[in-house]
């Protein structure tokens, strides 16, 4: 299915300053391309708005635009999104913040942002913002073939990472089962997990793993490995992790001195699919899946805010209380 819906999205150029094209209308069977228009920086357009709300995302308001949407403003200040079925300059304001995307439809250049396999390709692009983008794991060869929504970090040390997991709050559980796990599951734009298929395709080539948490009183530590990859599902995503590279957090996974505890080589364990080396399910143990041992001193996917989150990243962190985000992310060396 995704496969028809590409061969019908129009091939674009990238003539002026930045691109956006969105796979809006999945269900359509539609794509569109944007581009923006410089004249209307900093104004907003004050007749036919066919909705406004605010989101944080540039993509999921370009999604909005569908039907008699011909164009769409987005204020990165206030993060504001104005669908509109027209923009006129001579009916705008100024407005600190905006910026307007019509409708291309005369363009005849490949689109840079479709088909990048990860976000450090969307970066090489020249699209520097961090935020959620859609990228193609997959060759379109390949009878996995789809499309993943992932959140791009393009600041963090030279950005370009994929995140595969991130944590905002308790809204989303982590307690969930094998098949959640291997398909993914949440929202990039607050918490999620990648999917373990996704991230086998990902790390087939050798990444970089850049973990971090943020504690409650907002300070943020991390940790960064030079050899990452998941095995695929007939290898119950088999985990390799060594190399840790730089941090403020010590190897609390790798190579903790205590061999039991050490992740490198451990397959993935859900509540489900007993796979560790313990004789109870590490994971019905702790609430979450992960690539436990017999168990562990790192364990991103516990349940948020709470005491039962034993050895997030153990030390400093004993205790998942101490928690206010995670972040995991990847990035081709
Ligand atoms: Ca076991």
């Amino acid at each position: 299915m995704y496969r028809a819906i590409l061969r019908k999205c129009t091939v674009c150029s990238m003539s002026f300053i930045i691109l956006l094209s969105v796979f809006a209308d999945v269900n359509a069977q539609s794509c569109k391309l944007f581009i923006e228009n410089p004249e209307f920086r900093n104004k907003k357009v004050n007749l036919s708005v066919i909705t406004e709300f605010t989101t944080d995302s540039l993509t999921f308001c370009a999604l909005q635009c569908t039907d008699s949407c011909t164009c769409f403003g987005f204020n990165n200040i206030t993060t504001t999104c104005r669908v509109q079925r027209e923009c006129d300059p001579a009916v705008m304001t100024d407005d600190t913040g905006w910026k307007y995307y019509s409708v291309n439809v005369t363009s005849t250049h490949q689109d840079p942002i479709h088909r990048s396999k990860n976000c450090q390709e969307i970066l090489t692009k020249g699209v520097n913002v961090s935020g959620v983008y859609t990228i193609f794991p997959w060759s379109d060869s390949d009878p996995n073939y789809r499309p993943v929504q992932v959140f791009c970090d393009m600041e963090t040390a030279g950005g370009g990472w994929t995140i595969i997991q991130k944590r905002m709050g308790d809204s989303t559980s982590f307690n969930r089962d094998w098949n959640d796990y291997k398909i993914g599951f949440g929202s990039p734009n607050d918490s999620y997990w990648l999917g373990n298929d996704a991230l086998h395709q990902l790390t087939k080539t050798r990444v970089a793993l850049h973990v971090s948490l943020t504690s409650l009183k907002l300070t943020t530590v991390y940790a960064e490995y030079g050899n990452f990859s998941i095995e695929d599902e007939t290898n119950k995503y088999k985990l390799h992790i060594n190399g840790w590279i730089a941090g403020t957090l010590d190897d609390s996974i790798s190579n903790t001195g205590l061999p039991s505890y050490n992740l490198d080589e451990m397959f993935f364990t859900t509540f489900d699919q007993d796979n560790d080396m313990y004789p109870k399910n590490c994971a019905t143990s702790f609430g979450g899946g992960w690539w436990f041992n017999a168990c562990h001193y790192a364990f991103l996917n516990g349940p948020m805010n709470s005491v039962k989150w034993v050895s997030p990243w153990n030390p400093p962190f004993a205790d998942g209380a101490l928690i206010n985000r995670t972040v995991m992310m990847i990035k081709p060396l």
